[in-house]
């Protein structure tokens, strides 16, 4: 399955769990899941991770763990995503193989082909635009870094950091293939409908 749509990374936001959000979004038509957890024990992880991968096959979706390779590995995940201070993409690739999916954050065009030489399957270009979501985010790389990265790589890319339906157009137009959120699906009063409209909206702007 491609790297393509639009792409949900989990936070708990009030009343509203990982498991719950998940399940909103993929009946709204998502169809890539990030679990993305920073605070919880490995113990707790595991056991949110395995329901979440449950859930992601009954829709036949693709399963991605945030950082940690261990939850990923245990949960039966399809990949993970690492940061440019995580575990390395040539390390994780060595130990899982070619079937498991390995997506990296990058800013720069250079971390960009490093990533793709090391054997990530996609970049995510992090963040576009500026975001609270993210308590250490670094100010957004902007719309032109972003078509500059997609068009240096062969491999899909992904754009994350304060996109909503109102700027979606503009991170597609910039080579994006597919499209990250957080608080416009979690932080919504209807995530299901929202993560519909967003969804749909991508499609209409491939032509789908
Ligand atoms: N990584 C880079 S920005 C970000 C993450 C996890 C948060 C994006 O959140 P939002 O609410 O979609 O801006
Ligand atoms: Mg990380």
């Amino acid at each position: 399955m491609k790297i393509e749509g639009i792409y949900l990374v989990t936070e708990k936001y009030g009343e509203l769990n990982h498991l719950t959000v998940c399940r909103l979004a993929l009946k709204g038509g998502v169809r890539i899941i990030q679990y993305r957890e920073k605070q919880e024990s490995t113990r707790v992880m595991v056991e949110e991770a395995r329901k979440i991968r449950k859930l992601t096959r009954d829709y036949n979706a693709l399963f991605i763990v945030n950082d940690r390779v261990d939850v990923a590995l245990f949960s039966e995940a399809d990949g993970v995503h690492v940061g440019q201070k995580d575990a390395s993409v040539s390390d994780i690739r060595k130990f899982f193989g070619s079937r498991f999916i390995v997506g990296v954050s990058v800013r720069t065009v250079e971390e960009a082909l490093l990533a793709e030489k090391e054997g990530a399957d996609y970049v995510a270009v992090s963040p576009v635009f500026d975001t609270t979501t993210k308590e250490d985010a670094e100010k957004g790389v902007g719309l032109e870094s972003l078509r500059v990265i997609a068009e240096s790589v062969g491999i899909p890319v992904v754009a994350i950091g304060g996109i909503n339906k109102d700027n979606l157009a503009s991170v597609i137009q910039s080579g994006a293939d597919a499209v990250a959120v957080v608080s416009a699906i979690t932080r919504s009063n209807d995530p299901e409908k929202a993560a519909r409209e967003l969804v749909e909206t991508f499609n209409s702007l491939k032509g789908r």
